[in-house]
């Protein structure tokens, strides 16, 4: 048994008579004893062997006879009930490092919290404040410690790496010397989850860049530094990677660094086939070391005879086969959404008026934004009844009036009961221009009902797109029991769009389901669900979703005009009743 083992018992044991309101002195007693331990440069197996453990100050005769028994049998009577004094739920907020374990029981006290994930809700959500004592800088620190907890147990989905990873290029990019900085790794193919950030930088000295990197304040340590090469880990706990090379090698090292490995695996092999060409991360060489190219990534492509390979594609799923036959699709791109089919006000849960939304809308590019506050039985999300529907859309009205190039679209975010009926009447509904349908609630259904459910909301005539189809949140939940293939079959069917919810809580469907929905012929649409403006955002890995996809703005229904969404939900409507009434 390792000292580090000892010292954690105690720690563990300090932490639940804390928390259990014991007396000071003890507590103290405790924690004195693993500061003595974790400062010991012998093994207490050892001390303990030769009868010297109560030698060490701070080291008694009753816990050097708890150490004892903890390192001869692995377990420790005293700690075991003291553990089942303690509510379990509790037990495991004080997991989270930085949060001691008064604060963990004062929270858990007033506020209720019963897991990590509630308690990372309430942080952001800033409920945490109304526990005494707690300022925004502890929450903050809870927030990290959470962070750091998860990433131990392994990678962060990207659109988290994401903001990380834009903190870091404008750093970057404003040090002397750096001519350029970019995402390389699982983060530029928008993987779901990334183990790491890989950064690169183009320089004419890339050995001082990466010096100065490791010097950053945002680094909390450094694993590794070389002269092109240096590696750190953030306070979160994320892992950071950058390399620097000369800008002639730019486009070769992106492409290396960028990866897949398969990818990259597959492309050597086609590279030797094709006439014997190298290539590795400063350029393609010939035989007899000829250079062909490395600037930018094209020349690395072209010199095996392919297109340029979007990153989302190089996962070694054939993408390469496709780039040397001409056959890659023209993939979707940000720049392609015209608007945004989902999103909420301050009618229901949104945070802010129609018109900021609107005009958020605009600021990023879009001419329509589907205005989809929630429906009446959500009650948690203050859902409009009918009349309060008719009501918003005078003030939807009066928005278009003042806003002669963009246009709200006047929508709902319609609850599929549990039952399968849609939470507006028929006449509610058909007065609206897009309806999104969505389970919110009776989550647990099984597979049968849950699918039954779904279908049925996507025969309706007034329903356009079903939103979030898994209902998974990434911070506190997992998939309902929904057969998707099932229900990807009757969106085809039923000329129902299936939406890419690029919510960084939620990402669904994700990439593989969306893959999955394009090969079935269904239309998808790219959404945020924003809450407030900022959330706006959200599109954008809702594209990086569709791009791993493989889709192309045809297969998108928010690519197309306010008219042709339009047209689109009367062909569906007309259909429905034609065909599923
Ligand atoms: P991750 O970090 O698990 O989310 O996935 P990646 O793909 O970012 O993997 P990472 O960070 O280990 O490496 C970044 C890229 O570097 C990887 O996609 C391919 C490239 N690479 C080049 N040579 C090697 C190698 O020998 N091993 C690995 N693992 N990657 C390599
Ligand atoms: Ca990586
Ligand atoms: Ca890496
Ligand atoms: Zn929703």
């Amino acid at each position: 048994m390792k000292n580090a083992e000892v010292a954690a018992m105690l720690s563990r044991i300090a932490d639940l008579l804390e928390i259990k309101g014991e007396n000071f002195f003890k507590i103290r007693a405790y924690r004195e004893a693993v500061r003595q331990v974790d400062n010991l440069t012998t093994d207490v197996e050892e001390l303990l062997r030769q009868g010297k453990l109560k030698d060490v100050p701070g080291i008694g005769a009753a816990i050097e006879q708890k150490i004892g028994e903890f390192v001869t049998s692995g377990e420790l009577d005293f700690l075991t009930r003291l553990e089942a004094e303690v509510p379990p739920a509790l037990l495991e907020l004080t997991r989270v490092p930085g949060l001691g374990p008064r604060t963990a029981k004062d929270i858990y006290d007033a506020l209720g919290i019963m897991s990590l994930d509630a308690l990372e809700q309430a942080a952001v959500t800033h409920r945490l404040q109304k526990v005494r004592g707690i300022k925004a800088k502890t929450e903050e620190n809870i927030l990290g410690g959470i962070a750091m907890l998860k990433r131990r147990e392994g990678r962060i989905f990207f659109p988290q790496a994401w903001l990380l990873a834009e903190s870091f290029l404008t750093t970057l990019r404003a040090l002397p010397g750096v001519r350029r900085a970019e995402v390389a790794g699982s983060l530029r193919r928008a993987r779901e989850t990334v183990r790491d950030l890989d950064l690169l930088v183009a320089s004419d000295d890339p050995d001082g860049v990466t010096r100065q990197f490791a010097t950053l304040p945002q680094v909390q340590d450094v694993i590794a530094q070389g002269d092109t090469k240096s590696s750190i880990r953030v306070r979160s706990g994320m892992q950071v990677d950058l390399r620097a090379v000369k800008p002639e090698s730019f486009g070769a090292a992106w492409q290396y660094f960028t990866g897949s490995q398969a990818h990259n695996v597959q492309l050597r092999g086609r590279s030797e086939k094709m006439g014997r060409l190298k290539i590795n991360e400063y350029g393609v060489f010939r035989e007899d070391g000829t250079r062909l190219g490395g600037e930018t990534e094209e020349e690395i492509y072209a010199a095996v005879g392919c297109a340029w390979i979007p990153p989302e594609l190089r996962e070694g799923w054939g993408e390469i086969e496709a780039a040397g036959r001409g056959d890659l699709p023209a993939l979707v791109q940000e720049a392609d959404l015209r608007g945004d089919l989902h999103a909420h006000s301050n009618w229901s849960d949104g945070r802010n008026e129609i018109a900021v939304m609107a005009q958020a809308a605009r600021g990023r590019g879009y001419r329509y934004l589907g205005m989809t506050d929630h429906s009446q039985s959500l009650q948690i999300a203050e859902g409009l009844t009918p009349e309060r529907f008719a009501q918003r859309s005078e003030e939807i009205a009066r928005v278009n009036a003042q806003m002669p190039d963009f246009r709200v679209l006047s929508g709902a975010e319609v609850d599929i009961l549990p039952d399968g009926s849609l939470d507006l009447p028929d006449d509610c509904l058909a007065a609206l221009d897009v309806v999104v349908a969505s389970v919110h609630t009776a989550l647990d259904q099984p597979t049968e009902v849950m699918t039954q459910r779904v279908l049925s909301a996507l025969r309706s005539p007034h329903v356009d797109i079903l939103g979030h189809p898994t209902c998974r949140r990434l911070d506190r939940r997992g998939e309902t029991s929904v057969d998707l293939e099932a229900v990807i079959a009757e969106a085809v069917r039923t000329g129902t769009a299936l939406e890419i919810n690029g919510s960084a809580w939620r990402l669904d469907l994700n990439d593989t389901w969306a893959r999955r929905a394009r090969e079935a012929g269904a239309l998808l649409v790219v959404d945020s669900d924003a809450h407030y403006p900022a959330e706006l955002e959200g599109a954008r890995f809702g594209c990086a979703i569709a791009r791993r996809a493989g889709l192309t703005p045809k297969q998108v229904l928010n690519t197309r005009d306010a008219g042709g969404v339009l047209e689109h939900a009367a062909a569906k409507a007309a259909r429905a009743i034609a065909n599923f009434r």
